[in-house]
């Protein structure tokens, strides 16, 4: 056991329970597949539940012909609406109707125990397919079934920061499974596993390289790379996933085939609808482009004196033939910034960009927006400009790759945190207006809309480093295909699935250490939503001014009265004005700002009361010592878990949390000892502080 398997290990089920329930399902019957491309979707699907009955089961399953199979014996059929009155007799109309393009219907037949998966497109089938192999993997009934699902968000994405020479940008979790040496890897087998994985969880789009798009992948859409790029498609496509590549602005210029990457000048449109039309040659159904540009020095618009808007609507132009679309991210700032400037704001910087360019954006162009105005922080405010732009398509983009939350060597379930995001009301139609409706497309009525995050996986033998990482993969998949599960449920799917059934006191152990492994991280790393404190480029580990005398925009101000940001209207930077209804307000006061983000918002002394009843200074001191102590914690609870997990498995989560507990020690002391020495108070109760 090495966790290669990840959630698809479909384990022997050990229980006498489970095989009287479950044994009767080996025979899979396909009724009515298509003839075109969406065969081989089915065909994965079908293929699927094989494996997994087999697998759990330990008894033969097999894909047969609807006549090899007697009437009297329970099956589980796929069928497409429309493709057999029989199956359609079986749904009521409203159903049928109510089920969309990547839904299904799952249903018991009562009188021979026949399950049908029903749905109006080969993907629903796929996706119906790991729905009940959930099922019978988490040891739930199948008996009258009665399932209707339908994705909550239309775009499920995942972004690889992939680069051709095999590295990761923010990866934890070994090398690139596309990429080595500036080419692709020769042997795809790994890919086509992981397409699997996403399916899966109902992701249905993915970007293959690093959006900060580098010489050799500027080639990527040209015939050098095209034909290995259309053998990847192919592989994404039998598990109804597309393919998109993330492209360089300037790649007419780099390529040395054009002066200038003007998007208003004609050669310039021209060049991008000539590769266009290649990559469509090659790759009939691929996604689009996925865009960073003027961010962090790449290039784009700006330096021709035009805006995002014109940049977007250049390559949207040229893409809208073949149905391909644009996303254009929002990450958007001055990294170049002068940090004894209090006025200019990181975190005002994408709302101020785009927010003047609603309604100028051609149809098929989507803006990703980061979950938070500065970096994927452990604690952060909600983006103003997420639903900010009415007319405009948005996707939210979150981040799976522990990049800021602990590199996945420490544990940080991070479902939590996101719920949270798309729980929050951002009152802009007033009360009710939560970014989950916002990201889904329902608040404004938007046609392209969704989630997007990057990818925490990488050719490591267990895919994400830290096993426990997995479920990270895995619950961004689940929750995004629906955002009303809750964490817990997600967290306990993903043990259930990948560690079995078999031990309660390890799904309950596991379960709670994922649930409280993001408030664990919080507590000992920068507090009360600040942010940074990382070491410069690498971002890991403690360095509380590591970035405080820098150009990136990133500071907390802390000197010897008090620490925070102060962001209000009143006598800050004025970002609070950014947000809408109550949320300006709530932030803009002291009595008001919730905790969690009093320095994300304001410049305080040491001495100032949380509404905890605490001061800032205590409150540091207490979860630091408290977090590192947390850590310690989990440390021993898995060793306790021993004997009832695989040695391989145990080992490796073991080594982590170890490193976990040292580290978080290193945390505890480096911001504790910081803060005594700037502000000289005492901890209340005495610890040693360095
Ligand atoms: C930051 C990363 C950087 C990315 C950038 C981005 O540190 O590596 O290139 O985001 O999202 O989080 O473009």
């Amino acid at each position: 056991e090495d966790g290669y398997l990840a959630w698809l290990p479909y384990r022997r089920q050990e229980t006498a329970e489970w095989l009287k329930r479950y044994k009767a399902y080996r025979q899979i019957v396909v009724a009515g597949a298509p003839e075109d491309g969406g065969a081989a979707v089915i065909h994965s699907a079908a293929a699927e539940l094989a494996r997994g009955l087999e697998g759990m089961s330990g008894l033969s399953a097999a894909v047969v012909n609807a006549g090899e199979v007697p009437d009297s014996e329970a099956y589980i059929q796929l069928a497409l609406f429309g493709s057999n009155p029989e199956i359609d007799g079986l749904f009521p109309e409203a159903v049928i109707t109510e089920i969309g393009a990547e839904g299904f219907a799952i249903q018991t037949d009562a009188h021979t125990g026949r399950i049908v998966i029903a749905a109006a497109a080969p993907a629903g089938l796929l996706y119906g397919a790991f729905h009940l192999l959930r099922l019978f993997g988490t040891g739930q009934s199948v008996n009258g079934l009665n399932i209707r699902e339908n994705p909550v968000n239309p775009l499920r994405m995942i972004n690889h920061w992939d680069n051709m020479d095999g590295s990761i940008e923010r990866g934890y979790a070994g090398k690139s499974i596309f990429f080595e040496n500036n080419r692709f890897k020769a042997d795809k087998e790994r890919i086509r596993d992981y397409a699997r994985l996403l399916a899966s969880v109902g992701i249905n789009a993915v970007s293959i390289n690093n959006v900060n798009v580098h010489k050799q992948e500027t080639l990527l859409i040209t015939d050098e790379f095209l034909p290995d790029v259309a053998e990847v498609a192919a592989i994404f496509r039998d598990f109804a996933v597309k393919l998109f590549l993330s492209v360089n602005y300037a790649a007419p210029l780099e390529m040395g085939e054009l002066p200038t990457a003007d998007p208003l000048d004609p050669a310039v449109q021209e060049w991008w609808q000539h590769r266009i039309k290649d990559v469509y040659s090659a790759i009939p159904d691929f996604g689009g482009y996925v865009v960073k540009a003027d961010s962090e020095n790449r290039p784009g618009p700006f330096t021709y004196g035009r805006d995002h808007a014109d940049g977007a609507n250049m390559l949207a132009e040229a893409l809208d033939p073949f149905g391909g679309i644009v996303i254009w991210r929002c990450f958007v700032y001055n990294c170049k910034q002068d940090w004894r400037d209090r006025k200019t704001d990181r975190a005002k910087a994408a709302y101020d960009h785009f927010k003047p360019l609603d309604g100028r954006f051609k149809d098929n162009v989507v803006l990703q927006v980061k979950n938070g105005p500065i970096d994927f922080q452990v604690r952060e405010p909600i983006s103003p400009l997420l639903g900010a732009m009415p007319s405009t398509h948005q996707v939210l983009e979150l981040q799976i790759t522990q990049e800021y939350t602990g590199q996945q060597r420490h544990l940080c379930y991070l479902v939590p945190q996101w719920k949270e995001i798309l729980d929050f009301d951002t009152y802009l139609k007033g009360e009710g207006s939560t970014v989950k409706r916002i990201a889904s497309g329902e608040l404004h009525g938007s046609r392209l809309a969704g989630i997007a995050a990057v990818s925490n996986i990488g050719d490591d033998t267990n895919w994400t480093g830290h096993l426990l990482a997995q479920a990270n993969l895995y619950g961004y998949g689940r929750l995004i295909w629906n955002p009303g599960l809750t964490s817990p449920e997600i967290a306990e799917e993903w043990i259930r699935l990948t560690f079995g059934n078999g031990s309660e006191q390890l799904i309950r152990t596991v379960q709670q250490m994922l649930l409280d492994s993001w408030g664990i991280y919080e507590s000992y790393t920068a507090p009360l939503g600040v942010g940074f404190m990382v070491n410069p480029d690498h971002h890991y580990g403690p360095n509380v001014e590591g970035y405080e005398y820098s150009m990136w925009g990133t500071y907390h101000f802390a000197d010897w009265q008090g620490i925070g940001v102060d962001r209000t209207k009143a006598t800050g930077t004025g970002y609070t004005g950014q947000y809408a209804g109550s949320n300006c307000e709530r932030y803009e006061s002291l009595e008001t700002c919730p905790d969690e983000l009093l320095l994300f918002f304001h410049h305080v002394p040491y001495t100032h009361k949380l509404h905890s009843g605490k001061t800032v200074i205590q409150h540091i001191y207490d979860t630091h010592f408290e977090g590192a102590e947390q850590a310690e914690r989990f440390a021993a609870e898995w060793e306790a878990l021993a004997g009832s997990i695989e040695e391989g498995l145990h080992q490796q989560v073991a080594e982590r949390l170890a490193e976990q507990a040292e580290h978080a020690k290193e945390w505890r002391d480096r911001i504790n000892t910081y803060f005594y020495r700037r502000c000289g108070i005492a901890d209340e109760q005495g610890r040693t502080i360095y």
